[in-house]
């Protein structure tokens, strides 16, 4: 900050933010979309212009819930389909009060994947049994099948057709940077949008 125009801008800039929270921004999609690449640029981008945001993941696998469901993922260990799925529900929640504090305190979350997760990969898993006779993959994470992926992906297309949740699809096949600056300009209208918007339920 230089002399004291500089100090009137931060004055401006200070009281401009005052009351605004941040937004909560969830990249969704299959395996080796390009989710953590993304989510990883976005946050240094949007540092980088002078926001406040941090980067979330879930399963967010450092806490002791997220130590059972990384063993699971790596098939060191089994659980019960229902059991896993309230796993991955509760490594979700333990996070909330945090989250809810960040968005109020206006830190934008980045979040490398959600409860749209949860939804899709719990529902892909109807046709597991009859999956697992093609699969033929061996050695690598649970779930990492084509098939598997295929149904995932279906189940997100049936979330995206739901008129009440702002999804905007991004086509991921595209080059690193091309797919950055579309996730960032939709995400600088989605700070813009969320600042002066009370904090609700992604799901009432
Ligand atoms: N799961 C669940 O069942 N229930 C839940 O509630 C939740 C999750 C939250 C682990 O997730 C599993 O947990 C996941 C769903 C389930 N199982 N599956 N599938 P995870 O997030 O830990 O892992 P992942 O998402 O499966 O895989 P990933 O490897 O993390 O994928 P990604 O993040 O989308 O991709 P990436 O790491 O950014 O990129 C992969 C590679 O592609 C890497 O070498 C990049 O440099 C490259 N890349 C990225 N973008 C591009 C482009 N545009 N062009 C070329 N190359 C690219
Ligand atoms: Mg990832």
């Amino acid at each position: 900050m230089g002399g004291p125009g500089g100090l009137e801008r931060w004055w401006r800039e200070d009281a401009a933010m005052a009351g605004r929270r941040g937004a909560l921004i969830v990249l969704e999609g299959v395996d080796r979309a390009g989710k953590s690449t993304q989510s990883r640029k976005l946050v240094d981008a949007l540092c980088a212009e002078g926001h406040r945001a941090e980067l979330l993941r879930f399963p967010e696998r450092s806490t002791e819930i997220g130590k059972l469901l990384g063993s699971y993922l790596e098939k060191k260990s089994e659980v019960e389909d229902h059991s896993v799925h309230l796993l991955f529900s509760a490594n979700r929640w333990e996070h909330v009060p945090l989250m809810k504090e960040k968005l109020s305190q206006g830190v934008t979350l980045v979040v490398d994947r959600y409860a749209f997760s949860g939804v899709a990969f719990t529902s892909a898993k109807e046709l597991q049994l009859a999956e697992a006779a093609v699969r033929g993959e061996f050695g690598r994470e649970r779930y990492e099948s084509g098939p598997f992926q295929q149904r995932a992906l279906q189940r997100f297309q049936q979330l995206l057709a739901d008129p009440s949740l702002p999804w905007k699809t991004v086509n991921a096949s595209r080059s690193i940077e091309d797919v950055h600056r579309e996730i960032r300009a939709l995400s600088e209208d989605a700070i813009r949008a969320a600042a002066h918007r009370p904090l609700g339920q992604l799901w009432t």
